[in-house]
């Protein structure tokens, strides 16, 4: 009697549900990289380097722990094409007849596992992925029957749910959310401490020179490729986040600054996303660091992120089903302009974002949203285009939490599903958040001609376009009474400008 567990590339955890419910005699952990993960989009050559180390490594630390481990490396002889046709090969191979899997993350690859038990011809039990806050049926508990599905609503019923950061039935500090306090620009002289970079080992390096040579036209460099690729790495990054950043990140958490491609931020996505680390550890770490002392509204601020939007837009992206990603309110049509592969649109914010996606695989949240998303949603960019560029470029890239980010919040494609309005902002908003504008070529306070910020005229022509939909928004009222103030003359002025500006780029 032989059991297989496949372990994908994004369930390097130790306490994974399959590898919980089986006994390790008798049980064969397959694990494989194969081609089709590997390229469902081309991404970024240090995405590939982190999944394939961080699993080889964990490979290894299951072996150590006294578990038989199938593994199959993408350079051996013969890869398999697929996890499917990994798993009937494995079954074959070791005469299994039983496969006890966890439900993948995407809806590409449950529909695949669907199909698991007739491409092996044994049964295939697949278990719910308990790695998460809340499941999707507890998710479908809350969202059932409510008229609008908000991140706020949700994170407050998951607070005194769970408990966390409450005392007596009421939040700690006496609010639920200390966002207000949280866009600070950075204050001048505050030194941003170095975070952690995890040096390449001799597994590390065999993956990079495969990537290099397999994977060479691949987006992305990997000369700064520093990762954790272990649970130890990424406890290590974790702490130093607690003990040196934590409590400036709710202050700094919108910040945007030039040479400063991390700020305060945790980097923690990519361990949380493959499963080094665990949400929870991340959120009790941060709690006790507010015992010891750490600012409330930094310590919620994180605490938000991982328990509220984190959970909440997988619950979203699992409730709407695969035709999510689809999905165009804004009828935006727009083919991805060259400069998102390029960096070279002369926007300073847009290039520094762009140069550090390119070599880090990493841009904070500010930039992916009032950046690189904002020029998108102004430039009326095909949002499923974007999509798959968000879904290539950034090494914690996974589409149960790209695509709500991408479609819903940063583009407001699903027509305000996750958001109450869309999050547009002209040059002001980037300019009040950082230092990006006074070393760009473009200048901010113009609002018209050839050298005015284009985010400038971009937005007021986004808003124009959209008259129709987004004036009949309460929260957009006051903008739009902005527009309408302006000269006839004026308006037009703005739209050519704009007209001009996105026939260059394409
Ligand atoms: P911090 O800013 O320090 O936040 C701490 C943690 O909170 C993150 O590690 C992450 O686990 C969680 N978190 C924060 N914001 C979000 C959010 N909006 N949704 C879900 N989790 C969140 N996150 C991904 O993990 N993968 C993606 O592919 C991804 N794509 C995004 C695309 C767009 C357009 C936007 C606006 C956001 C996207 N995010 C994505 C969310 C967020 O930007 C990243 O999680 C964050 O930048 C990762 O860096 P960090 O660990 O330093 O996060
Ligand atoms: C992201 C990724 C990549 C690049 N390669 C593999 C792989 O070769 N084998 C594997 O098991 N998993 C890989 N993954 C992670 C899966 O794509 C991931 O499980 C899904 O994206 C679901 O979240």
């Amino acid at each position: 009697m032989t059991v297989i567990v496949p372990v994908l590339g994004d369930q390097l955890s130790p306490g994974l549900a399959s590898l919980a419910a089986v006994d390790r005699a008798g049980t064969v952990v397959l694990m494989a990289e194969v081609m089709e993960e590997a390229s469902y989009v081309p991404h970024h050559k240090q995405k590939l380097v982190l999944v394939f180390s961080a699993m080889r490594h964990f490979a290894a630390a299951l072996r150590d722990a006294g578990w038989t481990v199938d593994y199959r490396a993408l350079d051996a002889t013969a890869p398999a094409a697929s996890l499917t046709a990994a798993l009937a090969a494995a079954v074959a191979r070791h005469e299994a007849d039983r496969v006890v899997a966890v439900l993948g993350g995407e809806h590409r690859l449950i529909e695949a596992q669907g199909a698991w038990a007739a491409a092996t011809g044994v049964p295939v039990e697949l278990l719910d992925d308990d790695r998460y806050l809340v499941s999707p049926a507890l998710f479908e508990s809350w969202a059932e029957g409510r008229k609008r599905l908000r991140m706020e609503d949700f994170y407050r019923w998951q607070r005194a749910e769970t408990g966390i950061l409450m005392a007596d039935g009421v939040p700690v500090g006496g609010q639920w959310n200390f966002d207000k306090e949280n866009r600070k620009p950075l204050a001048k002289g505050v030194r941003v401490p170095e975070p952690p970079r995890f040096e390449p080992d001799a597994v590390t390096r065999d993956v990079i020179a495969m990537v290099e040579t397999r994977f060479a036209g691949n987006f992305g460099t990997l000369g700064r490729f520093g990762w954790p690729v272990t649970r130890a790495e990424a406890l290590v990054a974790l702490d130093a986040f607690i003990a040196d950043r934590l409590g400036s990140f709710g202050d700094y958490q919108d910040a945007l600054v030039e040479g400063e491609p991390t700020l305060f931020h945790a980097l923690v996505s990519t361990s949380v996303n493959l499963g080094l680390l665990s949400p929870r550890e991340c959120i009790d770490a941060a709690v006790a660091a507010l015992e010891a002392g750490a600012p409330l509204n930094a310590v919620e601020g994180f605490v938000r992120q991982i328990l509220g939007w984190r959970e909440y837009v997988r619950g979203i992206y699992l409730r709407e089903g695969p035709g999510y990603v689809g999905r165009n309110a804004l009828g935006a049509s727009r083919p991805l302009p060259e400069i998102y592969w390029t960096g070279a649109s002369g926007m300073r914010c847009f290039d520094a974002a762009f140069e550090q996606t390119r070599d880090l695989a990493y841009a904070h949240h500010i930039q992916r949203l009032m950046v690189l998303g904002n020029f998108a949603l102004l430039a009326g960019v095909d949002p499923h285009a974007l999509h798959e560029w968000f879904l290539i470029v950034y090494a914690d890239a996974y589409e149960w939490v790209e695509a709500p980010n991408v479609i819903g919040m940063s583009q407001f494609a699903d027509g305000g599903l996750l958001g109450s309005k869309p999050y547009a902002a002209g040059g002001a908003y980037i300019n009040r958040m950082g230092n990006h504008c006074a070393p760009c070529r473009y200048k901010v306070k113009e609002r018209a001609g050839p050298d005015a910020c284009p985010f400038n005229y971009l937005y007021w022509d986004f808003l124009a376009r959209h008259a129709a939909l987004l004036s009949k928004n309460q929260r957009l009222w006051t903008v739009y009474d902005g527009w309408n103030r302006f000269t006839p003359a004026r308006q037009a002025e703005i739209r050519v400008d704009a007209a001009r500006f996105l026939a260059t780029i394409g």
